[in-house]
């Protein structure tokens, strides 16, 4: 069998995409459909993807050729949640920016990665609401300048990788846009683990984040992703204050627990087998 070389047209639909120039969606775009391609897929049939409201929740939908559902903001995990415990059969893929996904909708996941609901959710951390023009997020860095903090933004950012992993996630990663290899090998380890998988990647902003934090342009945050991303190695030698302005990066968490769709079928068969008794 010859190998079929990669071509992103073939999973896209023939519709203009919403991105500004150098926006990281893009790259998180295209590092997943390639890494769907080179683990075997040559089409999205056996997907179903789910994504709430932002920038990052258009990289699947409508522009993937698959089913898709654009939901409300902060609501992917919920639907995502319906989907895959009534088709357990189909991978259903979550896309969203952070806001979305730790904002908003942080406490659907949370207990998604409790529940180890068997679902792939990939978090585009552009570190600000980019869709609305720029507004402080959860994950703004330390004194950074947003149009909601002016004077830099006071609060300190949390760690969505690092929450999942506590929370039970069966699969955590974290990398950036800079690295773009680890990140696609990671989508495919991901896309061939079982259980709540989630991959953070941090992601350029050039239009809402970059000009007010001070960056001339997109390659310019892709140099500051590449200088500063550490690995959990790296960090682990470091002291709190050390860690400040680094990314940590890597696999947090690879672990195998029974997964809430595999719990509830049983369920039911069991349930199903005590009516036959009767
Ligand atoms: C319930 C609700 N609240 C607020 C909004 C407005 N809104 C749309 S997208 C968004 C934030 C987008 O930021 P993020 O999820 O990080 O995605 P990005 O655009 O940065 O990729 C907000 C607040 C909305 N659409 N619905
Ligand atoms: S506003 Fe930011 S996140 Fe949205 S498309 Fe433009 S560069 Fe990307």
């Amino acid at each position: 069998m010859t190998e079929e070389s990669f071509s992103i047209k073939k999973y896209l639909r023939d519709v203009p995409l919403p991105f500004c120039p150098g926006c990281g969606a893009v790259t998180v775009m295209s590092e997943f459909l390639k890494a769907v391609h080179e683990i075997g897929h040559r089409n999205l049939d056996k997907f179903v993807f789910c994504s709430g409201i932002g920038c990052s929740a258009w990289i699947p939908s409508p522009h993937f050729k698959a089913d898709s559902v654009h939901t409300l903001h902060g609501r992917s995990i919920p639907v995502a949640t319906g989907i895959k415990l009534i088709r357990p059969d189909v991978n259903v893929v979550v896309f969203g920016g952070d806001g979305d996904i730790v904002g908003i909708g942080l406490s659907h996941f949370i207990h998604a990665a409790r529940r180890n609901l068997d679902i792939f959710v990939i978090m585009v951390n552009n570190m600000i609401y980019g869709m609305t023009g720029g507004q402080v997020a959860p994950t703004t860095p330390f004194k950074s300048k947003t149009t909601t903090t002016p004077y830099g933004s006071f609060e300190y950012p949390l760690d969505a990788a690092r929450l999942a992993a506590t929370a039970g996630a069966a699969y955590v990663a974290r990398w950036t846009t800079a690295q773009a290899t680890e990140l696609r090998n990671s989508m495919k380890k991901a896309l061939e683990l079982e259980g709540f998988r989630f991959i953070e990647a941090v992601s350029q902003c050039p239009t809402a984040f970059g000009r007010r934090a001070g960056f001339k342009n997109a390659g310019e945050m892709v140099r500051w992703f590449r200088d500063n991303a550490i690995s959990l190695k790296e960090a682990e030698k470091l002291a709190e204050d050390e860690l400040a302005g680094k990314i940590v990066t890597g696999e947090f968490v690879q672990r195998q627990r029974l997964t809430l769709n595999k719990f509830v079928y049983r369920m039911i068969e069991e349930a199903r087998k005590k009516v036959e008794e009767i």
